[in-house]
């Protein structure tokens, strides 16, 4: 098994030196996709090659000397391809042996032309040779060979032979990222390294991770334990919710991610979406009334007092153990949606707005932000702010994160701060994926996967120079219609089309051949246990006449549908003039109520429809189950509307 042919290693060497020869950054050629090498997202350049690699049990993977990393990515592959092959591969540095039939990694620093995190790939007869000059590179390569290695050639998880290619990769973008609001819905911390596992194996390389908000504060800070004993909790009894990551958990996050390439940059929000904080110590906000967490969505209008010095001290005391857990470069500290009024009536704000000679109370959220990020630059940190923050003039340190649409990019990069476009319009995981009536505001717009495809970070307006700082592309998930089963459905199979916006090549951007590769992709998605989305089911409907003035429960056989698990019904208004107000929905089994969702929900012609949701534990052979559903309209007897369901995996 062992050889040390010469011959063997002069035409490895050559293979390498053809490859390296062209040392240009050259602009990527569109290209066809190449059979079984359907990659998410594309690669840079990929030619198909003469000869296939099989995977054996006899196969081994080749590390370079001296790297504890390296030889950790090393026993990654190895565990990932056991997972698909059920070989476990031996992991070998080389000690200057040519191995027959290995997978090699080579660090070279010189290779400019893959950048940081680029590799490049050959697959050819008895080997695969990766190379990158840094290990975020290979690790990007590994992802490119699960990719093949899951796909159609042989069988779903079984294909073991990968074909014949050179393949040349490397990102557009330096910030790939993706952000889940764990505080709207809390999501475990299981669950949160599994979509870290999904960004890498998408090659995105941020995880943004939204903490704080009105509805619950997520992050344990020692100094003021109120933060998470009242902060991370919301409502009484069956409506109880939260949760929140200790200090240690956050780390673990950290590490994980960083055993993936992948950054985690917090959020802390300020100084809106601070509702949760307020509510554990009421003196930060402007009147230091008393607050409960926010039960209800939408924009609030608690903010952290600008005028009282405590308030910052506060900030400061709580970043300061945030950068502690968190060794990201970038910190975000929120700076969206700050309505003023209570600034506006506070006599602390107006009284630094006079102090500071400053005219007004966006140039008060100006102060706030440099504060902050004087404060943040002290600890030797940058921090990111939603566009909101361009309002008050902040210091070109900050970066600017533009969500109301691209304007905030143009503007943000033309004032010359870095950019990171997240534009709603295009991004936004929380809006529906089709026009099914999953939405309950009109700010929630449809947003196929096309439309997220068609995305690109770097407005036109931009000069080169102004382009230069687009840092890249984030996809947020907004949980406040999304509780953990469900987020799969709403990120997935979007996330797949914005990886390909924000490291493939604009050239490359070919709807037709996303879409073929997507067909391939999403049995990878489904192996990987990803509920992506599909409809939900019509289970009924009803009719004119059925919904009146008078409240009444009407009930449809959900029977042939009900599987254990956590389930979602949709009552959704389709026409008519009358609006519909809904008490709860329940589910019977054999005509006897086993479980409620009492909460009051409208479907009408503005909000078109409210989703009730159940776990279901078991489901008994051959018992009958019916969905019950108490509505009244709101005086006629003219809507018509549908139930619709949709099962989720439970995580
Ligand atoms: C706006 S995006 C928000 C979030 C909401 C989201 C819902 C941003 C900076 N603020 O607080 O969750 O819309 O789509």
């Amino acid at each position: 098994m062992l050889k040390t042919g010469i011959f063997t290693k002069v035409c490895l060497m050559c293979f390498l030196v053809m490859l390296t020869g062209d040392r240009q950054i050259r602009a990527a050629k569109p290209y066809d996709t190449p059979p079984g090498l359907e990659i998410i997202p594309k690669p840079f350049e990929m030619k198909p090659g003469k000869n296939d690699f099989s995977v054996r049990a006899s196969t081994i993977i080749v590390v370079p000397d001296g790297s504890e990393e390296l030889f950790k990515l090393g026993r990654y592959l190895s565990d990932e391809i056991g997972k698909l092959t059920g070989f476990t591969l031996e992991v070998r540095t080389s000690n200057g042996h040519v191995y027959e039939n290995s997978i090699i990694f080579y660090i070279k620093n010189d290779i400019d032309r893959l950048g940081t995190e680029g590799y490049d790939m050959i697959v050819g007869g008895d080997r695969i040779a990766i190379r990158a000059s840094k290990p975020a590179g290979l690790f990007y390569g590994i992802q490119t060979l699960r990719q093949i290695l899951m796909s159609e050639t042989e069988g779903w998880r079984n294909a073991r032979v990968i074909p014949g290619a050179v393949i040349i990769d490397k990102p557009a973008y330096q910030w790939r990222g993706m952000s889940l609001d764990c505080s709207r819905h809390f999501l475990s911390l299981e669950f949160v390294k599994r979509y870290i596992d999904l960004l890498a194996y998408h090659k995105l390389n941020v995880f943004h991770w939204h903490l704080t908000d009105d509805q619950g504060w997520r992050i344990e800070i020692k100094r003021y334990p109120e933060l998470t004993r009242k902060g991370a909790w919301r409502g009484e009894g069956e409506m109880r919710h939260g949760g929140y990551y200790t200090q240690e958990q956050a780390r673990e996050i950290v590490e994980y991610a960083k055993s993936r390439y992948i950054t985690v940059v917090p959020e802390i929000e300020m100084p809106g979406h601070a509702t949760a904080a307020i509510a554990a110590y009421p003196e930060l906000s402007c009147t230091g009334e008393s607050l409960d967490v926010e039960m209800i969505w939408g924009i609030h209008k608690n903010l952290f007092c600008a005028g009282k010095e405590s308030t910052f001290e506060f900030l400061e005391n709580v970043l300061k153990e945030v950068c502690d857990v968190f060794p990201s470069q970038y910190i975000h500290i929120g700076g969206d949606e700050a309505q003023k009024d209570k600034w506006e009536a506070c006599p602390h704000c107006q009284k630094r707005i006079g102090d500071e000679g400053i005219t007004d109370e966006n140039e008060l959220q100006g102060y706030f932000t440099r504060r902050i990020d004087t404060f943040m630059q002290s600890l030797g940190r940058s921090i990111v702010g939603w566009d909101e923050i361009l309002e008050g003039e902040p210091s070109k340190t900050a970066v600017v994160q533009s969500w109301r649409g691209m304007e905030g990019a143009v503007e943000g990069a033309k004032k010359g701060h870095r950019v990171i476009s997240s534009p709603a319009s295009h991004v936004y995981l929380d809006f529906p994926n089709i026009e099914e009536g999953t939405h309950d505001t009109g700010w929630l717009k449809v947003t196929t996967l096309e439309k997220v495809y068609s995305f690109h970070p770097a407005p036109e307006e931009l000069t080169a120079g102004e382009a230069s700082l687009i840092l890249g592309g984030e996809s947020p998930l907004w949980s406040e219609r999304t509780p953990q089963p469900e987020i799969d459905h709403m990120v997935f199979p979007r996330l797949c089309a914005f990886s390909e916006t924000v490291w493939s090549p604009v050239e490359h951007k070919n709807w037709t051949d996303f879409s073929r590769r997507m067909n391939v992709h999403s049995k990878r998605l489904e192996s990987l246990g990803v509920d992506y989305f599909t409809p939900s089911i019509k289970i009924g409907t009803w009719e004119t006449g059925q919904v009146t003035g008078s409240s009444t429960v009407l009930k449809r056989d959900i029977t042939k549908f009900l599987k254990p698990g956590h389930t979602r019904f949709t009552v959704r208004h389709d026409r008519g003039d009358d609006d519909v107000t809904i008490e709860w929905a329940a589910i019977s089994e054999n005509g006897r109520e086993i479980t409620r969702d009492t909460h009051t929900g409208l479907s009408g012609k503005r909000d078109k429809a409210h989703n009730y949701r159940f776990r279901i534990n078991y489901i008994q052979p051959d018992a009958a189950y019916t969905l019950k559903v108490k509505l009244r309209s709101d005086g006629g007897s003219d809507s018509q509307g549908s139930f619709m369901m949709r099962h989720f995996d439970e995580w």
